[in-house]
Order: structure tokens, then sequence, then C-alpha cells
């Protein structure tokens, strides 16, 4: 497979109603799209670093500058047997993971086009349709929250998380399951307590979560893995699993007992895959998360959490819930069984919008 050309942009999408979490409030999505020609073809991937370093360490700024600088010229101009082999190309990087899975996913989608197969056939094979949930933010008022919630159980998502933080935990989640009984339901604290503090969590185990969030910082294995030990509430993690490593010691402590994988997280999709592999093995729950992301990257979570191995409800839901108007035909759209169909053509299935894209973006670069 030859890389010709590899060209990086920005682009600007505005969510339809800002998404709070505890670590601040997004209303504009800056992704970067990353497009890897060759072959004839163009293969399409996403970096879902955020507009600032609240999440993790990398943010929109430092992923242009690693791409940029650090990582595409190392497969730019450059043959490979495969966009896993190129992904190797890229190790003497640290970190910067966010910023390696946007280019590893444009040369995974390039590596299917090239083949002629959906990408979900390179990453294991799997289904034609995949259980969703949703992922509700921080609200100004518990009734405009349970207004959401029940507008998304109407759509049919099959399962409902929300943000948490230190005073907006058990208060909330009690006057949801007042509201809507024994619905499948999940919190996401991103985070947001201390270690030693964790009153506001053991509260929460009368709840019937499905699974905890990242109660605590992402270093923090210790203190979830002694969290875990008095909740029988199991504890998922997201900051926390940085690849498949992390994930090792997560579970030999028993910090975890469901885990969450994002592409972007682990460093791509080459990770990812011996991410889900380690947790099917162990047989570890295990579902797909996401992160705002436009139709490109939510497309190739799709592919991705239909193979075996992802065994509950992703953060994958259809487009109209984050965008008016999105980069990559056609849209997402939820069926009446709460699923997302897997585009069927090759590589990610959906087509990018050039015209769009060209509209929205605030710069570009084009290597070599
Ligand atoms: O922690 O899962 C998270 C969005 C941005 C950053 C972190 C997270 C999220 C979400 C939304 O929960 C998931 C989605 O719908 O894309
Ligand atoms: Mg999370």
């Amino acid at each position: 497979m030859r890389i010709d050309r590899v060209v990086l942009r920005e682009v600007r999408l505005s969510l339809r109603s800002p998404f709070k979490t505890s670590f601040g409030t997004t209303r504009l999505r800056r992704v970067l799209l990353v497009e890897a020609a060759g072959e004839g073809l163009s293969g399409w991937g996403e970096c879902v670093a955020p507009e600032g370093p609240f999440f993790n360490e990398e943010d929109v700024e430092t992923a242009w500058h690693a791409l940029g600088e650090h990582l595409i010229w190392r497969v730019a101009g450059r043959s490979f047997p495969s966009a896993s082999a190129a992904r190797e190309a890229l190790e003497p990087v640290r970190g910067n993971r966010m910023a390696k899975a946007g280019l590893e996913g444009a040369l995974w989608d390039l590596e299917a086009k090239a083949r002629g197969v959906p990408l979900q056939a390179l990453l294991g094979g799997g289904v034609r349709e995949i259980p969703v949930g949703i992922s509700l933010g921080i609200e100004p008022s518990a009734d405009e929250l349970l207004r959401r919630i029940e507008a998304a159980l109407a759509a049919g998502y099959r399962r409902i998380k929300v943000k948490i933080q230190p005073g907006w935990d058990e208060g909330i989640l009690g006057a949801i399951r007042r509201r809507f009984g024994p619905i499948p339901l999940t919190a996401d604290a991103n985070g947001a307590y201390r270690p030693g503090e964790e009153a506001p969590l053991l509260a929460l185990d009368g709840l019937g979560l499905e699974y905890l969030e990242q109660p605590f910082p992402a270093e923090h294995f210790l203190a979830s893995a002694d969290l875990q030990a008095r909740l029988s509430t199991p504890v998922c993690l997201d900051e926390s699993l940085t690849g498949v490593e992390a994930l090792r010691v997560a579970l030999r402590l028993g910090s975890l007992r469901v885990a969450n994988l994002k592409v972007g997280r682990v460093g791509g999709v080459s990770e990812g895959l011996r991410f889900r592999d380690r947790c099917r093995a162990g047989g570890t729950p295990l579902w797909c998360g996401g992160m705002l992301e436009s139709g490109v990257g939510r497309a190739a979570n799709v592919h991705l959490a239909s193979t075996p191995g992802f065994t509950l409800p992703g953060d994958i839901s259809e487009t109209r819930r984050y965008f008016d108007d999105d980069v990559a035909e056609p849209p997402f759209c939820l069926t009446p069984r709460g699923t997302l169909e897997v585009p069927e053509g090759p590589g990610i299935g959906v087509a990018v919008r050039r015209a769009s894209v060209e509209e929205r973006t605030g710069r570009a670069a084009s290597f070599p």
C-alpha cells in the first residue's frame, strides 16, 4: 500500500447543544481530519483530541503539532504492507495517542478501500447492526436532564449514561430511578472525585447502575481498586486505560470490572484490537466509547464495535444527536431497535462531503 500524500485539516463543527462534563463544556468541536491518498483512493481518519487538555493531556494544538512535525512524515511518500505495519513506523514517538490514532485511522480506511472490503472485515468481522446508548451531559436543571432522558428512551437508546460530579450525583440519579424505574443506567464522573473522598460514590451503590465510569483521575488505579472492593456496582475505566498494558494492570489490581475502549485514547486501531482481544480472552465486558466524533470517526467506531468482544452498548449515538450537518454522508440514524447499521461499502463506508469539509476548514497542510 503506497501512501502518496497526507492532508491534515482542522474542521469546525457546532454541536446542536452544549455538552457539559465534570471537566468542562464543549460547544464547538474542532476536529482534525487526516486524508491519506494512495492507490488512487483516499482514506480518512479523525483525530479526537479535544479543544483543551482536560480529558487527557492532548488537545487540538498538540495533535496538530505531533502530526505535522513528528508523525505524518514517517508514513507519507512510503509504502507499507498494511496499516498495522505503517503504525509501527510511528512507534518512536511517545504518547500523543490521539494524534497517532487519527493518522492510523486514515491508513486503515485506505487499506480496506484498497482491498475492496468494509473496515469491519479487517477488524475481525461481525454483525450488521450494533445496539447503542447515549451519553447525556450535565444540564442546568434536573427537569431538563429528565426531559432529555425521556426523549432518548422514546428514540430507543439501549442504555442511558449521565455525567456526574460532586453535588450532581446521588440526587439526580435517584430522581432518574424514581421517574424511569429499572432502565439500563450508568454514570460517568470523568475523574471528578478525589481518592479518600469516596462517600458520595459509595452512596450510589443502591441505585443499580450497570457500572460507574472513571470515578477518580486517570492515574489512580489503586484508589479505583479500593473502591471496587467496597462497591457491588462494577467500576468501568475510561481515561485510565491508555493501552493494553494499563488494562492489564487494572485487571490485576481489580480496579475495574467493565472496560471502555476509545481508539484515540489507546493510540489507534492496532492497539485497540489488542485491547479488545485481552477483554475477550478474560471475559471482561467491553463497550466502545465516543469523543463527540464527526461522521468519519463515528463510522470507524461503528465498524469496530460490531466485532466480537464488544458486549455492551457503546456511546455511539445517531448523527443528529450531535450535529445538524455532518462532514460525512449518509448520517447514522437510530433504527427502531435502538441500533445503528454498519455501513456496507468499502472502508468506513461513508462518503466525505468535500464541499462541506472545505467550507469548515480552518487550516490545512499537505505532506510531503
Ligand atoms: O468520558 O466518555 C467520555 C465525550 C467527550 C469526552 C469524554 C467523554 C465523552 C462522552 C460522549 O461521554 C460520548 C459520545 O457520545 O461521543
Ligand atoms: Mg468516559
